[in-house]
């Protein structure tokens, strides 16, 4: 049987209402991207499976469907998360700032103990408008052991690094917890993992595939995570 993926990783999308959080899945799990907002109707998931370094890294991507507005967003979300994204938006100083006040707050209260925290500044595109200067927010991150990458959902600049990133990152931790695996892996059939997480959804899902090098070479141009 061939194996459809090495590594399963859950991922979840935080941050304040508005700052890109569902353009950001839109953009990487079907690499488009919609000026509107865009209303969150139910719980909402994406997968894609990214190969890299030669292994097969299948992301269970979850979006917050809306309950970030009234910041009311359930512990049951955070549930078994291995990596959470925070979002903010470059042009607005007070998401960058609720990441400190109220979204780390919720990632230790609700977080799995060994989470890996990735935080996104969206709307990189808005060069005039930004607020939130890049050395700071990455010294901060840093600080706080967490990834950290400016991105744009509408030119999709950089987007595709971040979550690679977040899964070499998840990828060593794995590794590192585990012994070496023996020569008999556990088949992993294809449908499993979509209908455990709710196969009422699965209309939602998306399983593409990306160039972990193409990335690679575009992360050159500007920066990266620290
Ligand atoms: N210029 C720009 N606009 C963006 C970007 N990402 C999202 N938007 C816009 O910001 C608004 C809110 O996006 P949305 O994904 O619904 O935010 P959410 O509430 O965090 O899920 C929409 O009008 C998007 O078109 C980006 O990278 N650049
Ligand atoms: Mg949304």
């Amino acid at each position: 049987m061939i194996k459809e993926y090495d590594y399963l990783f859950k991922l979840v999308i935080i941050g304040n209402s508005g700052v890109g959080k569902s353009s950001l899945l839109l953009r990487f799990a079907d690499d488009q991207f919609s000026e509107s907002y865009l209303t969150t109707i139910g719980v909402d998931f994406r997968f894609r499976t990214l190969p890299i370094d030669g292994k097969n890294v299948k992301l269970q991507i979850w979006d917050t469907a809306g309950q970030e507005r009234f910041r009311t967003i359930t512990s049951a979300y955070y549930k078994g998360a291995d990596g959470i994204v925070m979002v903010y938006d470059v042009t607005q100083g007070q998401s960058f700032d609720d990441i400190d006040k109220f979204w780390l707050h919720e990632v230790e209260s609700y977080g799995e103990k060994n989470v890996q925290l990735l935080v996104i500044g969206n709307k990189n595109d808005l060069d005039e408008q930004k607020q939130v200067e890049s050395s700071k927010a990455q010294e901060y991150c840093k600080s706080h052991n967490m990834l950290f990458m400016e991105c744009s959902a509408k030119t999709a600049d950089h987007v595709n690094n971040a979550f690679l990133e977040l899964s070499r990152k998840l990828m060593a931790k794995k590794d590192a917890s585990q012994p070496p695996k023996s020569s008999n892996p556990t088949p992993t059939g294809s449908q499993s993992s979509q209908s455990k997480a709710g196969g009422s959804q699965s209309q939602n899902t998306s399983q593409t595939k990306l160039s972990a090098n193409s990335s690679n070479q575009k992360k050159q141009k500007d920066g990266g995570c620290c």
